[in-house]
């Protein structure tokens, strides 16, 4: 396996590779010549850092030793109560957000995928599946062109193998591609069609429910034969932010809200408020405001767990010094460069 097909495109350099399973303290690694399980070193688990699936890890006597940075990332947080980030994978350039045309079609889940990958600096791209047993399909991609904005929407059939190699221009270049999606909505059938092979489990959804059954239970990479590097995902069954560009993936809202009488308007009942006067003439709905609200609180929950509240505070206010992300973002680049 080269390292450029692995997805490296640095100069080549000895004893790198890259982590292709997890299995408790346990990781595969595929390197140019071989792939095997390993361990991280002792130091490296004193310092408290883990490999990601995805990761780019050099190995010093066989035991991983250092991780490079992390171009790209996905991440959510650690079930549980406690704050802590789950880094699901790493060094991406498009995610795949994969949602069935059946029961699990859900706007607001899907706005809450792309927010995450908005954060994770990956291109977000949606798969929707199982066009051939799907109902109403239309009408669901017209209502997920309308928080998409201009994100592609893929509909197939895993079955139709021509709408499957619409999907392999992604990989030109060996690139990197990560699949999320509930459970059951068909990621790891993508993935054995993308291969030609096998190489995943994948189960019937329960016909009562139409829930999955959690058939993938650890994140995996893969090199395709052709070109390109895919990653499979087990199914969430909750997306909890960790980091989130809500503001990116509510555009719209954001762009309304700069026409709010009141620079801090919660769009309640504030007056002259502009996202409200947006929803009356059906340029919004309710729903995306009130998800937009959700995600916002819980980000703001999060960072001020992480940060005493001082991430989210200084993000607002320069967001409000310069008028638009965009510059925002700028500024945090220089500042994290310094
Ligand atoms: N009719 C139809 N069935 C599909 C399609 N894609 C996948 N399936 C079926 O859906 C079921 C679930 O697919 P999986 O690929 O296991 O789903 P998954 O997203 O990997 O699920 P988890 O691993 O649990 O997260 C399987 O029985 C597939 O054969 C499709 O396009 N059409
Ligand atoms: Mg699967
Ligand atoms: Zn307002």
């Amino acid at each position: 396996m080269s390292l450029k097909k692995l997805g490296w495109l640095g100069e080549p350099r000895e004893n790198l590779g890259r982590i292709s399973a997890i299995y408790r303290d346990q990781y595969r690694v595929i390197m140019e010549n071989e792939e095997f399980l390993t361990t991280i070193t002792g130091k490296m688990r004193f310092n408290g850092f883990f490999p990601a699936v995805g990761d780019w890890v050099i190995l010093e006597e066989g035991r991983i030793s250092t991780i490079f940075d992390r171009k790209t990332k996905i991440s959510r947080k650690a079930a549980g109560n406690e704050v802590t980030e789950q880094v699901i994978a790493s060094n991406i350039d498009y995610v795949f957000i994969v949602s069935s045309f059946n029961d699990d079609f859900n706007l607001s889940r899907l706005e809450r995928y792309l927010t995450v990958v908005y954060e994770s600096g990956a291109a977000p791209v949606f798969i929707l599946t199982k066009k051939d047993i799907g109902e109403k399909v239309d009408e669901k991609i017209s209502n997920l062109s309308d928080i998409a904005f201009g994100v592609p929407i893929h509909r197939i059939s895993s079955y139709d193998d021509m709408e499957i190699d619409e999907l392999r221009e992604y990989f030109t270049g060996n690139k990197t591609v990560a699949l999320i999606g509930s459970s059951g909505v068909g990621k790891s059938t993508i993935i054995n069609k993308l291969l030609g092979k096998e190489v995943m489990k994948t189960s019937g959804i329960r016909e009562s429910d139409a829930k999955g059954r959690h058939t993938t239970t650890t994140r995996e990479l893969f090199v395709l034969e052709n070109e390109g590097v895919i990653i499979d995902t087990p199914g969430m069954r909750e997306l909890q932010l960790w980091g989130a560009d809500v503001e990116q993936g509510f555009s719209d809202i954001e762009k309304f809200a700069r026409q709010c009488k009141f620079v801090d308007c919660k769009h309640e009942n504030e007056p002259n408020c502009a996202v409200k006067q947006a929803i009356q003439n059906g340029l919004l709905t309710q729903k995306r405001l009130d998800n937009y609200k959700k995600l916002q609180s819980e980000i703001k929950y999060i960072e001020a767990k992480q940060y005493g509240g001082h991430k989210y505070a200084e993000k607002a206010k320069i967001t409000k010094m310069m008028g638009s992300l965009g510059a925002y973002k700028q500024i945090k680049k220089i500042k994290e460069n310094r």
